[in-house]
């Protein structure tokens, strides 16, 4: 066929680097720049095939989210706006490790065991972050969409985000909303104004908000939205870009996991700050107290602060849904404790990686899931969002008032994956209507202090757990010894996973006091380091 003929020229001049294995990991594809001219290009092909198979469009972003700028990666978008399914993840990684000459029938082999059939149309969805290098590689992706002639849409500069609600817009016919940029600011902004319009005694002061843009694509779009809301929010917007570098000692990861402002920030006493990573995928809340102490409000203080608000209005609307949390082993042990013994919500712990824990939280009416690094959204059933629109025609007075606020609830949150952008739209309506304070917020309950730690060793693989990522089964002995350093420690927690996107193994720590985390995370960390085949000479912890 002709359309195997231009894509055997074609990915001759996107060649693979002889040798190089990579893997479709938990955030897609992953790694340096430099390699991954013929993974985009692969990609574009198998987003392409995804979409005949589909009869859908599928997504295709060009983005290494917190990696170090020199870094870059894609992920495949399935066509209600989520990750990929795990047997596509497969193909992903067999075409990309294909050797050249192999690439066309690697590409057949996908054909016929998914019976695509190749005279059907495909519409591919394309986005990138600001990376230097994402120009060039989404290039190379929209290379291979006509390669087998596929139609696209190139968004050009757009978050993770943003580029699933597009493609969800698109496979909906316009029931989630416009698959237009304009159409995301409208149709979060309104909600959020909806909101708004019910907290009459928000001061000015309260109205404010600083937002570290990570100096990526989030800093970008928040530009963008500021025309649309209508004064109803104020934010100063610091690493904007314009100066310092993506990621860099900025954004929510590098705030999570050194427990310390971003620089490039001014943070006041009091004041409410907020971080994205690079692709706006992820938010962090934090303020500094009197006395200088920093306060991170993290992934799970906002599922405690979304879900409080949730099971408030639904017993105000008197309606019977069933609510639940979804977390990962990292969440603080503080917030499991005061979500099921003071909240009485349901919760869930699964693997770390927001497939997992979407997938768990579609299981409920309401479904809130956050991973403590601040990703995280709302998930609300059909049945859920038609009762609540019943409910808004059905009822009058105290109930009514409940039932729109449910409703302009769920209009502000992206339902199809976590989104720095409407998580903050989201976060700054509650406390405006519950006219709380971040102090007041960070209160709910208090975090048992925690340290993260990474250690390298020969191959990580040798590691692996079990029960949600909590007990490691494998090497012999680890978990022993990880069992007994926790109970030196008062109100102690520890397990160690490999990673999925960079080759250590984290360690992960609590405990009663910071010096008793720290010292158990350093403990734990030489346990691995003597047990999985620690590499490097003297055993030295990486933050
Ligand atoms: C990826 C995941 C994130 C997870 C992180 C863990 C997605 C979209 N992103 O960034 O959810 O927390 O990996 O990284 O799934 P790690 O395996 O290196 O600890
Ligand atoms: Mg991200």
């Amino acid at each position: 066929m002709a359309q195997f003929q231009d894509v055997s020229k074609q990915s001759a001049l996107h060649p693979k680097p002889a040798g190089l294995v990579l893997q479709y990991g938990t955030a897609g594809f992953r790694t340096n720049a430099k390699l991954l001219d013929h993974i985009m290009f692969r990609m574009g092909l198998l987003a392409t095939l995804r979409s005949k198979k589909t009869n859908a469009t599928i997504g295709v972003m060009v983005t290494a989210s917190h990696n170090p700028e020199e870094d870059n990666g894609v992920k495949l978008v399935d066509p209600m706006g989520e990750m990929v399914t795990p047997t596509w993840e497969g193909y992903a990684t067999q075409l990309a490790n294909a050797e050249q000459e192999d690439v066309l029938a690697a590409l057949k082999e996908i054909i016929e065991k998914e019976a695509i059939n190749m005279s059907q149309e495909a519409d591919v969805f394309i986005g990138k972050d600001t990376r230097s290098s994402s120009e060039s590689l989404s290039k190379a992706v929209l290379d291979g969409v006509s390669a087998l002639g596929g139609h696209n849409k190139d968004y050009g500069l757009v978050t993770t985000p943003q580029l699933h609600y597009m493609v969800r817009c698109q496979n909906t016919q316009g029931k989630y909303g416009e698959a237009t940029v304009e159409g995301y600011y409208t149709k979060f902004c309104h909600a959020f104004i909806q909101l708004t319009k019910n907290a009459s005694n928000c001061t000015d002061d309260q109205k404010h908000l600083s937002v570290d843009g990570a100096n990526g694509i989030g800093a970008l779009k928040v530009r963008e939205l500021e025309s649309h809301l209508k004064k109803e929010l104020h934010i100063s917007l610091f690493n904007d870009g314009s100066a310092g570098k993506l990621n860099h000692q900025c954004g929510a990861d590098f705030v999570k996991v050194q427990q310390n402002p971003p620089t490039g920030m001014t943070v006041n006493s009091g004041e409410r700050c907020c971080s994205f990573d690079g692709d706006a995928d992820r938010i962090v809340y934090y303020y500094t107290d009197s006395e200088g102490h920093f306060h991170l409000l993290d992934g799970d203080k906002i599922a405690t602060l979304i879900s409080t608000f949730l099971k408030e209005l639904l017993t105000q609307a008197g309606l019977d849904l069933e609510i639940a949390v979804v977390q990962t082993a990292y969440a603080n042990g503080s917030s499991t404790n005061y979500l099921e013994e003071t909240m009485k919500v349901i919760v869930r712990c699964t693997k770390t990686g927001v497939k997992h824990l979407h997938h768990a939280a579609q299981e409920f009416d309401i479904g809130v899931y956050f991973e403590a690094n601040g990703h995280g959204t709302v998930l609300f059933s059909e049945a859920a969002q038609e009762k609540v629109q019943q409910l808004t025609e059905d009822s009058s007075g105290e109930r009514k008032r409940a039932a729109l606020l449910l409703q302009n609830t769920i209009d502000v949150i992206n339902q199809t994956v976590g989104d720095a952008i409407s998580d903050m739209l989201l976060i700054e309506a509650i406390l405006a209507i519950k006219g709380m304070t971040i102090q007041q917020w960070d209160a709910m309950y208090e975090d048992l202090p925690s340290r993260q730690l990474k250690v390298k060793v020969s191959d990580r693989r040798v590691i692996d757990t079990a029960d949600a990522e909590r007990r490691a089964v494998s090497p012999a002995g680890l978990q022993e010894a990880i069992g007994a350093l926790v109970r030196k420690y008062g109100r102690a927690r520890s397990f160690v996973r490999p990673s999925g996107t960079e080759d250590v193994v984290r360690v992960y720590a609590e405990a009663d006091t910071q010096e008793s985390a720290d010292a158990l995370a350093h403990e734990v960390s030489l346990a691995v380091y003597r047990l999985a085949g620690g590499v490097g000479g003297e055993p030295k912890p990486l933050h």
